[in-house]
């Protein structure tokens, strides 16, 4: 009956403007991360990245300017969040993705910034302000210095100092905060820095890699627990859930395989420390025989970053977690289109086939775009322009609403 259900709703979408109608009190908005907009994380191992020799030479070597690659000023977001919460608003967003910046609150080992914190609760109580719904990132990819040094996510034992870190951070500003998050992407953090080299510290070591997503795993359970002790709020992860799409019949077995294990493995293993599902949706793969995949076929449809566009795997992605009856919230979901010429369709799509998901019975209670202005794309720098807003590096990092989120303002209106 679903199947029928939305089909229907297919062939009346493609013959008219029908209007698709989202669960009472869905959440509308947009995600960010903190090192990606705020500039100036001076005590980050980013930025410490950015700025080495190896970094720079590499880049050089690759006749790219070092200067375009680092942070740097990023949106000044830091200073201008307020700004950006007004538009956020002017745009109809009720919810908003965000997060706070451990090297900043915490520069030195054991040592809390009061200033830092007190900036960070002006943030959060202007984004209430301008009737957002806070999500809360506590860790986006990004370390302090000093924990690096002590040997970061490798070392089982110094999970210690991000609980600590988040415990201050829950106490402290949880009275502001609708949803956490507490890591985002571990999956993609590990396999970047630790296994493909990308991301830094730059390791090409599997054994490593899976260390850190076991610790990563760990941290998430008690920071969740020490949530559950100082707030009432839901949380969860923001993991990147990839949809796969078989060809023949090793096809199968190989998507089967990945989906157990690339989307399954963190899922299994922290969902009982999860209220809801938080998951970023960018990717589908399409799986000829174990080992050998593709992003998408030659001719499709692609982002900036050359990233296929398959707003169809949503709701496949959707449907595998139906299973697992929680909430789910779409935390992260967006593409890199600096002309402006493919985002609306793309947001339209997508909210099309997280409407089917909803239809055939997922409980999906808020899209979050990815993201709401331009910003530091890591190891790509700036070129990829992921913002509902742009940010003018040639005028004064400028904010202008872009044609695409006027047209997502009006469905979240
Ligand atoms: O910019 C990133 C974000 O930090 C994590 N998820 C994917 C986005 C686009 O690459």
């Amino acid at each position: 009956i679903n199947n029928i259900k939305v089909f229907f709703f297919f062939l009346l979408r493609k013959m008219s403007k029908i209007q698709l109608k989202f669960p009472k009190g869905f959440l509308w908005g947009a995600a960010s991360s903190a090192y990606q907009t705020e500039g100036g994380n001076t005590n980050s191992d980013w930025w410490a990245w950015e700025h080495s020799q190896k970094r720079m030479e590499a880049l050089k070597k690759q006749g790219k300017e070092p200067l375009n690659y680092m942070s740097g000023i990023a949106c000044d977001s830091y200073n201008r969040f307020d700004e950006d919460f007004a538009l956020a608003e002017h745009l109809s967003h009720n919810a908003i993705r965000i997060g706070v910046e451990w090297s900043r609150i915490e520069p030195k080992e054991g040592v809390f910034d009061e200033d830092v914190l007190d900036h960070y609760e002006k943030m959060l109580q202007s984004a209430k302000f301008h009737g957002l719904q806070i999500f809360l990132t506590l860790h986006h990819y990004t370390n302090p210095i000093w924990f690096v040094k002590k040997g970061g996510f490798l070392k089982t034992k110094n999970i210690s100092f991000f609980v600590d870190y988040a415990h201050h951070v829950v106490e402290r500003l949880g009275q502001y905060v609708d949803f956490w998050v507490t890591i985002n992407e571990p999956e993609i953090y590990a396999t970047q820095g630790y296994a493909l080299g990308i991301f830094p510290p730059q390791e090409k070591n599997l054994f490593k890699c899976f260390k850190v997503i076991n610790n990563l795993i760990e941290s998430h359970k008690q920071i969740s627990a020490v949530i559950k002790i100082h707030s009432s709020k839901p949380v969860s992860l923001a993991l990147n859930l990839l949809d796969f799409q078989p060809s023949g019949f090793l096809g199968e077995v190989a998507v089967r395989l990945m989906r157990y294990i690339i989307n399954g493995y963190i899922m299994r293993r922290t969902l009982d420390y999860c209220d809801y599902i938080g998951m970023n949706y960018y990717f589908h793969h399409h799986l000829s025989w174990f080992g050998l995949r593709k992003h998408s076929h030659e001719n499709h449809e692609k982002t900036d970053r050359g990233w296929g566009i398959h707003p169809e795997g949503l709701e496949r992605v959707l449907l595998s977690l139906k299973k697992y009856e929680k909430p789910v919230y779409i935390l992260e979901n967006g593409l890199a289109d600096a002309a402006d010429s493919r985002r609306e369709k793309f947001i339209k799509d997508h909210l099309y086939y997280l409407h089917c998901a909803i239809a055939k019975g997922v409980d999906v209670r808020g899209y979050l775009h990815w993201s709401l202005t331009d910003n530091f794309e890591w190891e790509e720098g700036f070129w990829p322009r992921f913002g509902l807003i742009e940010v003018d590096r040639e005028d004064l990092l400028r904010r202008k609403v872009r044609y695409s989120a006027t047209k997502y303002a009006e469905i979240c209106k």
